[in-house]
């Protein structure tokens, strides 16, 4: 036991290198409206979720990582299940859990508004098993009711009603730059 907790301390400090990364998220209800914004940002022990959005009930609601960047209106259900790398169960109070995508409640006000800061733990923008960058990206996703931390396989948590693509900057930029309409025509030149 004591070699293993010592194989973890030596695996935190592993991860330590490689310094920042912070990036911005757009956040879409189930009718493609903007709703909001989450900025994630990397820290020593897991990635930091400063998470703004309007237009929820009042109340708790429960939100994940989910394993693909994938938003598709209204039901957001081509996102899947949980990022899930480690093969846990599902739930922050569950005895063999939880998901690495697993997140606590967050709470809108009585005006429908979230304004939280939430802790990913042991999770990464950088490199690694934990990546929610590696193999395409993820999304975060805000769900109609509570996540009760231990029923299988989502917490009890109801639709999704909100979604934002997680997606690395490098990926966005390969995809975004326009093709040079003069292009051809030069190549057809020489
Ligand atoms: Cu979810
Ligand atoms: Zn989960």
């Amino acid at each position: 036991m004591r070699f293993i907790f010592l194989l973890f301390i030596l695996f935190l400090v592993s991860c330590q290198t490689g310094g920042n990364s912070s990036k911005t998220i757009e956040m879409y209800n189930a009718s493609g409206d903007m709703v909001g914004t989450a900025t994630l940002t990397e820290q020593e022990d897991g990635i930091q979720i400063k998470l703004k959005v309007e237009g929820l009930t009042p109340g708790f609601h429960g939100i994940h990582i989910h394993e693909y960047p994938e938003c598709k209106v209204p039901d957001f259900i081509s996102a899947g299940n949980h990022f899930n790398p480690q093969g846990d169960e599902h739930g922050l109070m569950h005895p063999e859990g939880a998901h690495l995508g697993d997140l606590p409640n967050v709470e809108a006000d009585g005006d429908g508004l979230v304004d939280a800061e939430l802790m990913l733990a042991e999770a990464t923008l950088l490199d690694g098993k934990n990546s929610i960058l590696e193999g395409g990206g993820t999304s975060l996703i805000i769900h109609e009711n509570q996540d009760d931390g231990v029923s299988q396989p989502a917490g009890d948590s109801g639709i999704r009603i909100i979604c934002g693509e997680i997606i690395a900057d490098d990926a966005t930029e390969a995809t975004e730059s326009p093709t040079d309409p003069t292009q051809f025509n030069e190549d057809q030149e020489d």
